[in-house]
């Protein structure tokens, strides 16, 4: 079983080498695939994408805002600028509204202007409906297939508290995108979620002088909540017009920086590994429930494996993991 999997996990591995759109598509699918025997291929793929070494630095950036913000918008504004510098970029588009996916709906509504019909852009999209407590599962290995072909891997979520902080987790950048006006500022204030994005825009800027009273309102309640210490990254308030395409070069140069820093600081690693932590015990808990989980020690002993130093992937020791449940559970 396992060398039939694995023939087909090495044609996988060399097609996403090749940057190949159907190896990347099916890739998609195999990690999104929930049946059991599918898992196991899945993570002997993201091994193999996590072992081999990649000509290009992966870069996450998170999208997230109220519906109709305008976040397929400035992605879109964003995505024409990255091309221009011929920038390879994935996109994860998670629609809560769309029951199909296949991005066919999504990509009507970003209204890409070429950029998704292109090949170095590849847009995924994902219903969040039937993916309670799976997101970030799902989205993490999708981000791991997506950052090992582009240098740029956006994932677009609707910010609805929860899924909010889970799409913290998987990327090293959070984006909140607010309208003028529309109490986003409150409204998340109150989910308390305000400390998570690592940089505001307030979008449709054209629309008159509200942009820049939300975000007034948004910089003095940042001053409010944040206790910043010496070093710690401060988040920027941007005005932008994803229509007049204002504002675009200001929040490239704002990425562009919490990038840096995060790499100099080493925040961004920190980040990351926290975020496969997690990875690591959804996928288990997922497969083998809770009581499989525990059967090992929980999430503290999946943490310590992964700690362990040596050279495997995250995905190996899930795996591994993975074998150790099935013994315990096992009777007799
Ligand atoms: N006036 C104006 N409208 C915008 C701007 N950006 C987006 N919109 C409009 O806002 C609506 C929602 O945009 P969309 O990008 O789909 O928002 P999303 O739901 O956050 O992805 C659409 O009708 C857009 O045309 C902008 O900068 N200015
Ligand atoms: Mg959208």
């Amino acid at each position: 079983m396992s060398g039939h999997g694995s023939g087909r996990v090495e044609r996988l591995l060399e097609g996403l080498a090749a940057g190949d759109r159907t190896a990347i598509s099916e890739a998609l699918n195999l990690v999104d695939d929930r049946r059991s025997e599918q898992r196991q291929a899945a993570l002997e793929l993201l091994d193999g994408l996590a072992t081999r070494p990649l000509p290009h630095a992966p870069y996450r950036v998170g999208i997230t805002g109220a519906p109709g913000a305008g976040k397929s918008s400035l992605l879109n504004a964003l995505v024409e600028k990255l091309r221009a510098s011929d920038a390879g970029i994935g996109i994860i588009a998670v629609d809560p509204s769309s029951q199909r996916s296949g991005g066919a709906l999504l990509g009507d509504r970003m209204r890409l202007s070429g950029g998704a019909r292109e090949s170095g852009v590849f847009l995924r999209s994902m219903a969040a409906r039937d993916r309670l407590g799976g997101l970030a599962d799902a989205t993490q290995a999708g981000a791991t297939v997506l950052s090992s072909v582009f240098e740029w891997v956006f994932i677009e979520t609707v910010g609805i508290g929860q899924s909010e902080c889970e799409v913290a987790q998987l990327v090293d950048t959070l984006v909140f995108v607010a309208q003028p006006g529309a109490g986003d500022t409150l409204q998340f204030m109150k989910a308390g979620i305000l400390e998570l994005p690592d940089i505001f825009v307030v979008n449709k800027a054209d629309t008159g002088p509200a942009a820049e009273r939300t975000r007034g309102e948004l910089e003095s309640t940042l001053g409010l909540t944040a206790s910043p210490e010496p070093g710690d990254w401060r988040p920027p308030v941007l005005l932008a017009s994803a229509q007049d395409r204002q504002g675009i070069d200001t929040l490239l140069d704002a990425l562009a920086e919490h990038r840096d820093q995060g790499l100099k600081s080493g925040r961004l690693e920190a980040r990351r590994q926290s975020g496969e932590q997690a990875f690591a015990v959804d996928s288990l808990a997922r497969r083998y429930g809770e009581y499989g989980l525990e059967r090992i020690g929980g999430a503290q002993a999946v943490a310590q494996r992964l700690a362990a130093p040596g050279p495997r992937s995250i995905f190996a020791v899930v795996l591994e993991l993975g074998r150790e449940i099935e013994r315990a559970v096992k009777p007799g």
